[in-house]
């Protein structure tokens, strides 16, 4: 009775919170009418219903629903992503995500040795077959899974066989990959990119071979390892750029050396207000080259088909261009974590869900670079952004030419009109001295 009296409350407290941040967010929103507007569908105009629906958990056994309380509790937005799969792959991408926040977790926890880290990381495929394998001593915020593994290893074991050897053989290869930088730091861009393959882009080549293999996807979709890489890829490195100060805080260098000892002796020195003149630059260089990941992102994107996995896959790939539109150049960057607001993130979310938008998206944000280094032709490192963000606009327009429905020749001709226009005027601009390093 007691319990039922301060969980009412709790509850009521909550969603009292909810309501008043909810407030707050709308009130970010209020200068820009089209994510007030979004807001507004999501909260109150069944958008939130529509991306997200809510699933029916009776039917679930014991450790699934404790699963899912523990997607909840270590990503709730993302976890709502998931459930909206269609049935086939909800379990196996939300226990797959599961043993990959598992792994991570053991990355991540600088208080257990590196030797040991080592034999962990190197084993940890084989404890998802051991039913008695937990891991009680993590220090890190996530340590919940490692305590409840044995639950999560559990559900995996009811996964089909199929989906079993997919989970296992990414969690073997990533496993091992993480090994190679417990000690080193990356270097290289090459560094950068393997490094980036070995925590996310396997996340993107395991998903992709999942979606085949639940037969909502076709088989190429699985074997085209180059583009399910790329998606990793842009995510986190998207992740890494944003995340300078919080990681450097704590210790931690995920920027390649390559990139950032052209204009410092060390990464750390880029928080100090007077170093910005340095930092500024590096930064734009990391963005640049996280874009070129977009062309392969669009092509992975096209060759989609079903919905809720469209919806799944296009989500983090739209928040994070907006995510690098919103970086680029950007002191911010070195002093604060830079965030897109809730109003814009809901309407990223209600417009990832078919190419035409998805395009559209891409086309705004990176249209958004396209004006800052417009507007400021001094922008450090801007020449090669420019040919890249000019050759990406191509790509998108190109795109929303020949994939719109109504296949009006007229419609289809004044936006490639409007497309060849913008990049000849680009390239006008850029030949005729407009644009500096
Ligand atoms: C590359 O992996 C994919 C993917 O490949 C085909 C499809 C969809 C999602 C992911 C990927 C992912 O997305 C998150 C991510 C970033 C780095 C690794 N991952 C990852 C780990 C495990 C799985 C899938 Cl199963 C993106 C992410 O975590 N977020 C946070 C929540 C955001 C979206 C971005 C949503 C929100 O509401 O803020």
């Amino acid at each position: 009775m007691w319990l039922a009296f301060t969980q009412a409350h709790a509850q009521a407290a909550e969603k009292t919170l909810a309501t008043c941040k909810n407030k707050m967010e709308l009130l970010k929103s209020v200068t820009h009418p089209t994510e007030f507007w979004a807001l507004l569908k999501f909260q109150y105009g069944g958008g939130k219903d529509h991306i997200m629906p809510k699933v029916d958990e009776s039917s679930l056994s014991s450790d699934m629903k404790r699963c899912l309380e523990l997607l909840n509790l270590t990503s709730r937005s993302f976890a709502a992503v998931i459930q909206a799969l269609d049935s086939e792959l909800r379990p196996a991408v939300c226990i797959f995500y599961l043993v990959l926040r598992a792994l991570d977790t053991l990355e991540d926890d600088m208080s257990i040795p590196v030797d040991k880290k080592t034999t962990l990381l190197k084993q940890f495929y084989t404890y998802l077959y051991d039913k008695d394998w937990r891991f009680m001593e993590s220090t890190e915020k996530d340590k919940v899974v490692l305590e409840e593994f044995q639950v999560i290893s559990a559900e995996f074991r009811q996964l089909k066989p199929v989906f079993q050897d997919v989970i296992a053989d990414i969690a073997k290869k990533m496993g091992e990959g993480m090994t190679k930088f417990l000690v080193d730091k990356v270097g290289t861009m090459a560094q950068w990119d393997e490094y980036c393959h070995y925590v996310a882009g396997l996340v993107g080549i395991g998903l992709s071979r999942l979606f085949s293999a639940s037969g909502l996807e076709g088989e190429e979709v699985g074997k085209d390892e180059g583009l399910a890489n790329s998606l990793g890829l842009l995510l986190q490195k998207t992740n890494i750029i944003r995340d300078y100060l919080e990681d450097v805080r704590k210790g931690r260098e995920f920027w390649p050396k390559e990139a950032w000892s052209k204009y410092t002796t060390e990464l750390t020195d880029f928080q100090m207000p007077r170093n910005l003149d340095q930092a500024v630059p590096c930064l734009n260089v990391l963005i640049t080259n996280a874009l070129k990941h977009v062309p392969d992102v669009l092509t992975y994107m096209s060759r989609i088909r079903n919905q809720s996995v469209f919806n799944f896959c296009a989500i983090p790939q739209t928040m994070a261009v907006a995510t690098l539109a919103a970086c680029y150049n950007n002191k911010a960057v070195f002093s604060s974590v830079v965030k897109i607001r809730k109003g814009q993130a809901v309407d990223l979310m209600m417009r990832s869900n078919n190419m035409v938008n998805v395009r559209s998206v891409f086309f705004q944000y990176i249209g958004q670079i396209c004006t800052l280094l417009y507007s400021d032709p001094t922008i450090p490192e801007g020449v090669t952004t420019w040919e890249l963000v000019a050759d990406i606009r191509a790509q998108c327009v190109e795109g929303l030419g020949y994939n719109l429905d109504s296949g009006s020749i007229l419609q289809k001709t004044s936006v490639q009109v409007v497309g060849v226009a913008t990049v000849i005027a680009m390239g006008i601009a850029y030949y005729g001295g407009y644009f500096v390093s």
